[in-house]
């Protein structure tokens, strides 16, 4: 991918590029709690976007995609947030770069990745963390990579409109191989836990080749009602800021008070903020079975309370619970299509495989992708 990003470059534009590698994430456990400042867990993966990058000496930004022939051209002062194609990523980057008081001169990108989109490995995070490292390396501006990554948040919320919290954003600019993160996204503060685990286990997504077009748009409403939530708790339990600072008992003492959705919305949160924590000490004591039952309960949580499943993501983790080989499966990411993560005996993975391709084609008619995927290092110039 390097060479053809960089021999592309040459073609398009000419010059010497550097060369900086974006991956896209999983999340074993902890889903919708970091815009209710709880706890996740994710890693950064081997899919990734990879750009190659120049300034060019004007005042355009141009960027060519090759994963689909398309070149945008814009001035770094003359955007305006829009939610237009892959562009408006990058545009969310200059935009929240110059907010900062940042002047951004003119550069040519070339971008290309294997990171599917809509699969809910977080593609958009890395087309935003790929690009916000290779312009504070071009321009020496020594950026942390805490606050680069919260530029590739607040570019989601400007530009697509997804409120989403900083997990996707956090997990590519600080992954490192074989180590998931535990971010307490209240404080930022973060620790490595290792996952190394590939003789016994791998880690499998399960691509359900749905991706629904409600996904922004029920998202920031599940934001919402937890937020609804947090201002009715407030009346009884002093001090609360988020969900991050309410127990799953509380949410349950207080069930005549809420708003059916809402109670549903901040009990999952609750519950799952108090899964990560348990779930990162079970890892810690090489328990992936516990683990895996952990997710089953997330994806039950997730499925039935926070209601941002679908009938295939169902699907596929009905399927494989009980199978011998899988600890435990979930849908990740944001839901509502995307892929499940499941954790598979490492001697059994081909078994896994052929069975859920056959059971998924046999019931919809199309087969899923899977990737068996790897922990990696998060972006960076090469
Ligand atoms: C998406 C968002 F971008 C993340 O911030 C996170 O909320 C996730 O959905 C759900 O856990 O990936």
């Amino acid at each position: 991918m390097i060479h053809t990003v960089q021999a592309r470059f040459e073609e398009v534009f000419g010059g010497t590029p550097i060369i900086v590698t974006s991956p896209g994430r999983i999340n074993l456990i902890g889903e919708h709690t970091d815009y209710n400042e709880g706890y996740v867990l994710p890693g950064a993966i081997d899919k990734k976007i990879t750009y190659a990058v120049a300034l060019n000496g004007t005042n355009t930004c141009n960027a060519y995609a090759s994963f689909n022939g398309e070149k945008v051209s814009f001035v770094a002062d003359e955007i305006v947030p829009n939610n237009i194609g892959w562009a408006c990523y990058l545009q969310g980057v200059v935009y929240h770069l110059r907010e900062l008081g940042y002047t951004i001169p003119g550069f040519d990108c070339v971008i290309d990745g294997d990171i599917p989109i809509g699969a809910g490995l977080s593609s958009s995070a890395a087309v935003e963390g790929g690009l916000v490292l290779a312009l504070d390396y071009l321009l020496g501006l020594n950026m942390n990579r805490m606050d680069m990554a919260k530029i590739g948040q607040v570019a989601e919320h400007t530009f697509p409109g997804v409120k989403c919290g900083i997990m996707d954003q956090f997990a590519n600019l600080h992954g490192q191989a074989n180590k998931v993160m535990l971010l307490d996204c209240r404080s930022l503060d973060y620790e490595y836990v290792p996952f190394e685990f590939g003789d016994t286990y791998k880690i499998i997504l399960v691509n359900s080749m749905v991706s629904h077009s409600l996904a922004s748009s029920e998202y920031n409403v599940r934001r919402a009602q937890c937020e609804e939530g947090v201002g009715i708790l407030q009346q009884f339990i002093p001090g609360i800021q988020s969900l991050r600072d309410v127990s799953a008992a509380q949410v349950l003492a207080y069930k005549a008070y809420l708003p059916g959705k809402v109670f549903d919305r901040c009990l999952y949160v609750t519950q799952e903020n108090e899964r990560v924590l348990a779930a990162v000490g079970l890892l810690k004591q090489n328990d992936l079975e516990e683990m895996g039952r952990l997710m089953f309960e997330t994806h039950e949580g997730l499925s039935k309370l926070y209601e941002v499943s679908c009938q295939e993501l169902d699907f596929l983790v009905e399927t494989v619970k009980g199978r011998p080989e899988v600890a435990g499966a979930r849908v990740m990411g944001g839901g509502f299509g995307g892929c499940t993560i499941n954790l598979v005996k490492t001697p059994m993975v081909n078994e896994f495989i052929a069975f859920v391709e056959g059971e998924y084609e046999k019931k919809y008619g199309k087969k899923p992708s899977i990737y068996v995927t790897s922990i990696e290092n998060g972006t960076c110039v090469q």
